[in-house]
Protein backbone atom coordinates (compact mmCIF):
# COMPACT_ATOMS: atom_id res chain seq x y z
CA UNK A 1 0.00 0.00 0.00
CA UNK A 2 1.14 3.53 -0.73
CA UNK A 3 2.22 5.64 2.37
CA UNK A 4 0.12 8.80 2.60
CA UNK A 5 1.95 11.41 0.45
CA UNK A 6 0.57 15.19 0.25
CA UNK A 7 2.20 17.20 -2.10
CA UNK A 8 4.78 19.66 -0.45
CA UNK A 9 5.02 23.51 -1.30
CA UNK A 10 7.83 22.40 -3.92
CA UNK A 11 5.83 19.80 -5.63
CA UNK A 12 2.64 22.06 -5.74
CA UNK A 13 4.63 24.93 -6.91
CA UNK A 14 6.53 23.72 -10.45
CA UNK A 15 9.10 26.10 -11.41
CA UNK A 16 9.30 27.74 -8.25
CA UNK A 17 12.33 29.44 -8.78
CA UNK A 18 13.87 31.41 -11.78
CA UNK A 19 15.57 29.86 -13.79
CA UNK A 20 18.76 32.51 -14.49
CA UNK A 21 22.30 31.41 -12.85
CA UNK A 22 23.35 33.70 -9.71
CA UNK A 23 20.53 35.12 -8.63
CA UNK A 24 18.44 32.31 -8.95
CA UNK A 25 20.80 30.05 -7.08
CA UNK A 26 20.86 32.56 -4.21
CA UNK A 27 17.30 31.88 -4.12
CA UNK A 28 17.20 28.63 -3.98
CA UNK A 29 19.58 27.67 -1.13
CA UNK A 30 17.15 30.45 0.68
CA UNK A 31 14.02 28.68 -0.03
CA UNK A 32 15.50 25.45 1.00
CA UNK A 33 16.71 26.66 4.34
CA UNK A 34 13.45 28.43 4.61
CA UNK A 35 11.86 24.97 3.79
CA UNK A 36 14.05 22.97 6.35
CA UNK A 37 13.05 25.23 9.30
CA UNK A 38 9.36 24.64 8.44
CA UNK A 39 9.88 20.86 8.67
CA UNK A 40 11.95 20.56 11.37
CA UNK A 41 9.91 18.69 13.45
CA UNK A 42 9.86 18.64 17.46
CA UNK A 43 9.05 15.09 19.18
CA UNK A 44 5.85 16.62 20.11
CA UNK A 45 5.18 16.81 16.23
CA UNK A 46 6.52 13.32 15.96
CA UNK A 47 4.25 12.00 18.56
CA UNK A 48 1.63 13.62 16.76
CA UNK A 49 2.57 11.91 13.76
CA UNK A 50 2.60 8.19 15.22
CA UNK A 51 -0.82 9.07 16.74
CA UNK A 52 -2.46 10.30 13.42
CA UNK A 53 -0.84 7.38 11.23
CA UNK A 54 -2.42 4.68 13.66
CA UNK A 55 -5.54 6.07 13.44
CA UNK A 56 -5.47 6.42 10.02
CA UNK A 57 -5.41 2.15 9.74
CA UNK A 58 -7.83 1.55 12.48
CA UNK A 59 -11.20 0.67 11.13
CA UNK A 60 -13.68 3.62 11.33
CA UNK A 61 -16.34 2.78 13.70
CA UNK A 62 -16.84 6.24 15.68
CA UNK A 63 -19.23 8.59 15.23
CA UNK A 64 -19.17 10.64 11.76
CA UNK A 65 -19.45 14.64 10.88
CA UNK A 66 -18.94 16.65 8.10
CA UNK A 67 -15.86 19.47 7.65
CA UNK A 68 -14.33 21.54 4.93
CA UNK A 69 -10.28 21.30 4.24
CA UNK A 70 -9.07 24.53 4.66
CA UNK A 71 -5.67 23.76 3.84
CA UNK A 72 -3.42 20.66 2.92
CA UNK A 73 0.16 20.46 4.69
CA UNK A 74 3.31 18.34 3.89
CA UNK A 75 1.99 16.07 7.40
CA UNK A 76 -1.75 17.52 8.16
CA UNK A 77 -4.87 18.58 6.30
CA UNK A 78 -6.35 21.17 8.13
CA UNK A 79 -10.35 20.60 8.01
CA UNK A 80 -12.72 23.18 10.12
CA UNK A 81 -15.33 21.23 10.86
CA UNK A 82 -18.64 22.65 13.74
CA UNK A 83 -16.45 25.68 13.72
CA UNK A 84 -13.18 24.31 14.80
CA UNK A 85 -10.16 23.91 13.10
CA UNK A 86 -9.01 20.23 13.21
CA UNK A 87 -5.78 18.47 11.80
CA UNK A 88 -6.82 15.32 9.85
CA UNK A 89 -5.02 12.32 8.16
CA UNK A 90 -6.79 10.62 5.52
CA UNK A 91 -8.26 7.11 6.10
CA UNK A 92 -5.70 4.12 4.80
CA UNK A 93 -7.84 2.71 2.69
CA UNK A 94 -8.63 5.46 0.64
CA UNK A 95 -4.97 5.16 -0.42
CA UNK A 96 -5.94 1.52 -1.90
CA UNK A 97 -6.78 2.27 -5.69
CA UNK A 98 -4.14 3.92 -8.05
CA UNK A 99 -5.41 7.09 -8.92
CA UNK A 100 -4.96 8.96 -11.70
CA UNK A 101 -4.73 12.07 -9.45
CA UNK A 102 -1.86 13.26 -7.82
CA UNK A 103 -3.62 14.58 -4.66
CA UNK A 104 -6.44 12.89 -3.50
CA UNK A 105 -8.13 15.37 -1.35
CA UNK A 106 -8.02 19.47 -2.20
CA UNK A 107 -8.95 22.80 -0.29
CA UNK A 108 -12.36 22.91 -0.17
CA UNK A 109 -13.67 19.51 -0.31
CA UNK A 110 -16.21 18.62 2.11
CA UNK A 111 -15.17 15.35 3.78
CA UNK A 112 -16.63 12.94 6.36
CA UNK A 113 -14.54 12.68 9.30
CA UNK A 114 -14.15 10.90 13.07
CA UNK A 115 -12.83 12.32 15.61
CA UNK A 116 -9.85 10.45 17.08
CA UNK A 117 -7.89 12.90 19.65
CA UNK A 118 -8.83 16.62 20.80
CA UNK A 119 -7.84 18.80 17.50
CA UNK A 120 -7.72 15.73 15.68
CA UNK A 121 -9.12 13.41 13.77
CA UNK A 122 -9.31 11.02 10.32
CA UNK A 123 -11.00 11.47 7.08
CA UNK A 124 -13.43 9.21 6.07
CA UNK A 125 -14.72 9.88 2.99
CA UNK A 126 -14.29 12.76 0.21
CA UNK A 127 -17.85 13.94 -0.42
CA UNK A 128 -18.48 14.27 -4.23
CA UNK A 129 -17.69 17.79 -5.57
CA UNK A 130 -19.96 20.12 -7.35
CA UNK A 131 -16.81 21.94 -9.10
CA UNK A 132 -13.27 21.30 -9.15
CA UNK A 133 -10.24 23.02 -10.59
CA UNK A 134 -7.66 20.92 -11.65
CA UNK A 135 -4.55 20.81 -14.15
CA UNK A 136 -2.53 18.50 -15.78
CA UNK A 137 0.22 17.88 -13.47
CA UNK A 138 3.80 19.30 -14.51
CA UNK A 139 5.93 16.35 -14.34
CA UNK A 140 3.24 13.53 -15.30
CA UNK A 141 0.80 14.99 -17.96
CA UNK A 142 -1.36 12.14 -17.16
CA UNK A 143 -1.94 12.88 -13.47
CA UNK A 144 -4.39 15.08 -12.73
CA UNK A 145 -3.73 17.98 -10.20
CA UNK A 146 -6.52 18.92 -8.07
CA UNK A 147 -6.11 22.93 -7.07
CA UNK A 148 -9.47 23.40 -5.21
CA UNK A 149 -12.79 21.91 -5.55
CA UNK A 150 -16.54 22.94 -4.53
CA UNK A 151 -16.00 26.60 -5.59
CA UNK A 152 -18.32 28.93 -7.74
CA UNK A 153 -16.29 31.00 -9.46
CA UNK A 154 -12.37 31.66 -10.69
CA UNK A 155 -10.85 35.15 -10.58
CA UNK A 156 -8.68 34.63 -12.83
CA UNK A 157 -6.09 37.42 -11.59
CA UNK A 158 -3.61 39.27 -13.90
CA UNK A 159 -1.60 41.97 -13.69
CA UNK A 160 -0.72 44.92 -15.96
CA UNK A 161 2.71 45.49 -15.28
CA UNK A 162 5.06 43.45 -12.99
CA UNK A 163 4.54 40.53 -14.28
CA UNK A 164 2.95 42.18 -17.93
CA UNK A 165 -0.12 41.19 -19.19
CA UNK A 166 -0.12 37.94 -21.13
CA UNK A 167 -3.71 37.48 -23.24
CA UNK A 168 -2.51 33.21 -23.66
CA UNK A 169 -2.68 32.75 -20.02
CA UNK A 170 -6.74 34.14 -19.61
CA UNK A 171 -7.96 31.56 -22.11
CA UNK A 172 -5.96 28.25 -20.32
CA UNK A 173 -8.11 29.52 -17.11
CA UNK A 174 -11.17 30.11 -18.88
CA UNK A 175 -11.14 26.62 -20.34
CA UNK A 176 -9.54 25.67 -16.98
CA UNK A 177 -12.86 27.12 -15.28
CA UNK A 178 -15.88 26.53 -17.61
CA UNK A 179 -14.58 22.19 -17.34
CA UNK A 180 -14.05 22.61 -14.44
CA UNK A 181 -17.86 23.98 -13.57
CA UNK A 182 -17.07 27.42 -12.35
CA UNK A 183 -17.44 30.53 -13.55
CA UNK A 184 -14.56 32.33 -15.43
CA UNK A 185 -14.17 35.99 -13.94
CA UNK A 186 -10.82 38.27 -15.22
CA UNK A 187 -9.51 40.19 -12.52
CA UNK A 188 -6.57 42.91 -13.90
CA UNK A 189 -4.64 44.33 -11.11
CA UNK A 190 -1.93 47.00 -10.86
CA UNK A 191 -3.79 49.30 -13.06
CA UNK A 192 -2.38 51.92 -11.40
CA UNK A 193 1.08 51.14 -13.22
CA UNK A 194 -0.26 51.97 -16.43
CA UNK A 195 1.94 54.19 -17.61
CA UNK A 196 2.99 53.84 -22.14
CA UNK A 197 0.30 54.17 -24.61
CA UNK A 198 1.32 50.60 -25.44
CA UNK A 199 0.52 49.44 -22.19
CA UNK A 200 -3.01 51.65 -21.86
CA UNK A 201 -3.99 49.82 -25.80
CA UNK A 202 -3.52 46.65 -24.44
CA UNK A 203 -5.16 46.97 -21.17
CA UNK A 204 -7.81 48.06 -23.24
CA UNK A 205 -8.19 45.84 -25.86
CA UNK A 206 -8.35 42.73 -23.56
CA UNK A 207 -10.56 44.45 -21.73
CA UNK A 208 -12.97 45.32 -24.87
CA UNK A 209 -12.08 41.50 -26.01
CA UNK A 210 -12.88 39.47 -22.48
CA UNK A 211 -15.95 41.44 -22.25
CA UNK A 212 -17.72 40.39 -25.92
CA UNK A 213 -17.03 36.44 -25.10
CA UNK A 214 -18.85 36.82 -21.83
CA UNK A 215 -16.88 37.79 -18.99
CA UNK A 216 -16.65 39.96 -16.00
CA UNK A 217 -13.98 41.55 -16.45
CA UNK A 218 -12.70 43.91 -13.42
CA UNK A 219 -9.42 46.07 -13.15
CA UNK A 220 -8.26 46.67 -9.99
CA UNK A 221 -5.58 48.14 -7.78
CA UNK A 222 -4.85 47.54 -4.27
CA UNK A 223 -2.77 50.39 -4.77
CA UNK A 224 -5.29 53.32 -4.92
CA UNK A 225 -8.33 51.21 -4.30
CA UNK A 226 -9.95 51.09 -8.07
CA UNK A 227 -12.13 48.08 -8.76
CA UNK A 228 -12.36 47.55 -5.11
CA UNK A 229 -15.76 47.57 -4.35
CA UNK A 230 -16.91 45.67 -7.25
CA UNK A 231 -14.60 42.69 -6.77
CA UNK A 232 -16.30 42.68 -2.84
CA UNK A 233 -19.17 42.57 -4.74
CA UNK A 234 -18.47 39.83 -7.10
CA UNK A 235 -16.91 37.63 -3.93
CA UNK A 236 -19.82 38.36 -1.70
CA UNK A 237 -21.56 35.25 -1.00
CA UNK A 238 -19.75 33.03 -3.45
CA UNK A 239 -16.89 30.64 -3.27
CA UNK A 240 -14.27 31.97 -5.05
CA UNK A 241 -10.56 30.61 -5.63
CA UNK A 242 -7.95 33.27 -6.69
CA UNK A 243 -5.34 31.83 -9.50
CA UNK A 244 -3.06 33.10 -11.63
CA UNK A 245 1.17 33.40 -11.84
CA UNK A 246 3.03 34.81 -8.79
CA UNK A 247 3.41 38.45 -8.32
CA UNK A 248 0.13 39.48 -9.93
CA UNK A 249 -1.41 40.32 -6.34
CA UNK A 250 -3.83 37.29 -5.64
CA UNK A 251 -3.07 37.70 -1.47
CA UNK A 252 -2.73 41.59 -1.99
CA UNK A 253 -6.18 41.64 -3.34
CA UNK A 254 -7.69 39.19 -0.61
CA UNK A 255 -6.11 41.52 2.17
CA UNK A 256 -7.75 44.68 0.60
CA UNK A 257 -11.01 42.45 -0.11
CA UNK A 258 -10.64 41.57 3.38
CA UNK A 259 -8.86 43.17 5.60
CA UNK A 260 -6.32 40.46 6.32
CA UNK A 261 -2.81 40.14 6.23
CA UNK A 262 -1.78 37.37 4.13
CA UNK A 263 1.79 37.88 3.26
CA UNK A 264 2.95 39.54 0.57
CA UNK A 265 5.79 39.10 -1.80
CA UNK A 266 8.75 41.26 -3.76
CA UNK A 267 8.29 41.11 -7.33
CA UNK A 268 12.51 40.10 -9.07
CA UNK A 269 13.46 43.61 -10.51
CA UNK A 270 14.91 41.38 -13.53
CA UNK A 271 12.87 38.72 -14.28
CA UNK A 272 9.23 41.12 -13.14
CA UNK A 273 8.10 37.83 -11.77
CA UNK A 274 7.07 37.11 -8.31
CA UNK A 275 8.77 35.39 -6.07
CA UNK A 276 6.43 32.65 -5.30
CA UNK A 277 4.80 33.61 -1.77
CA UNK A 278 2.07 31.82 -0.92
CA UNK A 279 2.94 28.34 -1.05
CA UNK A 280 0.21 26.49 -0.03
CA UNK A 281 -3.47 27.23 -1.32
CA UNK A 282 -6.22 28.42 1.62
CA UNK A 283 -9.66 28.91 2.30
CA UNK A 284 -10.60 31.56 3.57
CA UNK A 285 -14.18 32.10 5.38
CA UNK A 286 -15.27 35.85 4.45
CA UNK A 287 -17.40 38.53 6.69
CA UNK A 288 -19.35 39.58 3.71
CA UNK A 289 -20.19 36.23 3.16
CA UNK A 290 -18.94 32.79 1.05
CA UNK A 291 -15.22 31.76 0.76
CA UNK A 292 -12.39 32.67 -0.86
CA UNK A 293 -8.80 30.65 -1.66
CA UNK A 294 -5.53 32.19 -1.70
CA UNK A 295 -3.31 30.28 -4.37
CA UNK A 296 0.78 29.67 -5.00
CA UNK A 297 1.19 31.16 -8.23
CA UNK A 298 1.02 29.15 -11.37
CA UNK A 299 3.71 29.25 -13.98
CA UNK A 300 2.22 27.21 -16.34
CA UNK A 301 -1.70 25.78 -16.09
CA UNK A 302 -1.78 22.54 -17.89
CA UNK A 303 -5.11 21.76 -19.48
CA UNK A 304 -6.07 18.42 -18.02
CA UNK A 305 -7.49 15.81 -20.48
CA UNK A 306 -8.77 18.41 -23.61
CA UNK A 307 -8.88 16.92 -26.73
CA UNK A 308 -9.01 19.19 -29.98
CA UNK A 309 -13.05 18.33 -30.49
CA UNK A 310 -13.29 20.01 -27.04
CA UNK A 311 -11.51 23.07 -27.75
CA UNK A 312 -13.96 24.41 -30.24
CA UNK A 313 -16.63 24.57 -27.37
CA UNK A 314 -14.86 26.76 -25.29
CA UNK A 315 -14.04 29.32 -28.55
CA UNK A 316 -18.09 30.19 -29.49
CA UNK A 317 -17.07 32.87 -31.52
CA UNK A 318 -14.86 31.09 -33.76
CA UNK A 319 -17.08 28.04 -33.66
CA UNK A 320 -20.01 30.98 -35.10
CA UNK A 321 -17.43 32.12 -38.04
CA UNK A 322 -16.54 28.56 -38.81
CA UNK A 323 -19.94 27.96 -40.31
CA UNK A 324 -18.71 29.94 -43.01
CA UNK A 325 -15.14 27.29 -43.93
CA UNK A 326 -15.07 25.97 -47.12
CA UNK A 327 -14.30 22.47 -44.91
CA UNK A 328 -17.07 21.44 -42.55
CA UNK A 329 -13.78 20.00 -40.59
CA UNK A 330 -11.85 23.18 -40.89
CA UNK A 331 -9.00 23.54 -38.10
CA UNK A 332 -8.74 27.40 -39.51
CA UNK A 333 -4.87 26.69 -39.26
CA UNK A 334 -3.76 27.43 -42.91
CA UNK A 335 -6.90 25.70 -44.84
CA UNK A 336 -8.05 27.64 -48.01
CA UNK A 337 -11.30 29.60 -47.70
CA UNK A 338 -11.34 29.68 -44.16
CA UNK A 339 -14.04 32.10 -42.49
CA UNK A 340 -12.27 32.50 -39.39
CA UNK A 341 -8.74 33.20 -40.89
CA UNK A 342 -10.85 35.85 -42.83
CA UNK A 343 -12.12 37.66 -39.88
CA UNK A 344 -9.19 37.36 -37.81
CA UNK A 345 -7.36 39.66 -41.02
CA UNK A 346 -10.22 41.67 -41.35
CA UNK A 347 -10.84 42.75 -37.58
CA UNK A 348 -13.70 40.84 -36.79
CA UNK A 349 -11.83 38.56 -34.38
CA UNK A 350 -9.08 39.03 -31.54
CA UNK A 351 -5.92 38.38 -32.40
CA UNK A 352 -5.53 37.28 -28.75
CA UNK A 353 -8.39 34.71 -28.81
CA UNK A 354 -7.37 33.45 -32.26
CA UNK A 355 -3.58 32.99 -30.80
CA UNK A 356 -4.52 31.19 -27.80
CA UNK A 357 -6.85 28.64 -29.90
CA UNK A 358 -4.58 27.53 -32.57
CA UNK A 359 -1.45 27.61 -29.70
CA UNK A 360 -3.55 25.04 -27.52
CA UNK A 361 -4.74 23.43 -30.90
CA UNK A 362 -0.41 22.77 -31.56
CA UNK A 363 -0.22 21.78 -27.84
CA UNK A 364 -2.15 18.90 -28.01
CA UNK A 365 -0.73 17.87 -31.03
CA UNK A 366 2.75 18.05 -29.66
CA UNK A 367 1.38 16.03 -26.43
CA UNK A 368 -0.43 13.48 -28.55
CA UNK A 369 2.61 12.48 -30.37
CA UNK A 370 4.65 12.68 -27.24
CA UNK A 371 2.38 10.12 -25.33
N1 LIG B 1 1.62 48.84 -8.04
C1 LIG B 1 0.89 47.88 -7.53
N2 LIG B 1 1.48 46.84 -6.93
C2 LIG B 1 0.72 45.86 -6.42
C3 LIG B 1 -0.69 45.89 -6.51
N3 LIG B 1 -1.17 44.78 -5.93
C4 LIG B 1 -0.11 44.09 -5.49
N4 LIG B 1 1.02 44.73 -5.77
C5 LIG B 1 2.40 44.29 -5.45
O1 LIG B 1 2.68 43.09 -6.16
C6 LIG B 1 3.59 42.29 -5.44
C7 LIG B 1 3.12 40.85 -5.35
O2 LIG B 1 1.91 40.79 -4.61
P1 LIG B 1 1.34 39.45 -3.96
O3 LIG B 1 0.01 39.77 -3.42
O4 LIG B 1 2.33 38.83 -3.07
O5 LIG B 1 1.19 38.56 -5.27
P2 LIG B 1 0.63 37.04 -5.37
O6 LIG B 1 -0.13 36.94 -6.64
O7 LIG B 1 -0.08 36.68 -4.14
O8 LIG B 1 2.00 36.22 -5.53
P3 LIG B 1 2.32 34.68 -5.10
O9 LIG B 1 1.84 34.47 -3.70
O10 LIG B 1 3.80 34.62 -5.22
O11 LIG B 1 1.63 33.81 -6.10
C8 LIG B 1 3.75 42.98 -4.08
O12 LIG B 1 4.95 43.68 -4.10
C9 LIG B 1 2.57 43.90 -4.00
O13 LIG B 1 2.81 45.01 -3.20
C10 LIG B 1 -1.30 47.01 -7.17
O14 LIG B 1 -2.50 47.13 -7.34
N5 LIG B 1 -0.46 47.96 -7.67
MG1 LIG C 1 0.23 35.18 -2.76
ZN1 LIG D 1 -11.73 27.65 -40.94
Amino acid sequence: MDTPHFPTPEELEEELLPTDRKESRRERKRLINKDRSQYKRSDQDQLRQMRAREAAERPSGGEERLGRVLSIATHAITVESEGVALSCVLRRTLFQERQRVKNLVTVGDIVALEITSPGEAVINQIKERYSLLSRADNLDRRKEQLIAANIDQVLITTSCHTPPLKPAIIDRYIIAARKGRMRPILIINKVDLIETEQEASLFQAIVATYQEVGLLVIPVSTRNSIGLNALKSAMQGKASVFAGQSGVGKSSLINAATGLSLKIGDIVARTKKGTHTTTRATLIPLELGGTCIDTPGIKRLGLWELVAQEIKTYFTEIAILSRGCRFPNCLHLSEPECAVIAALEEGRLSPYRYTSYATLLEEIRVDNVRR
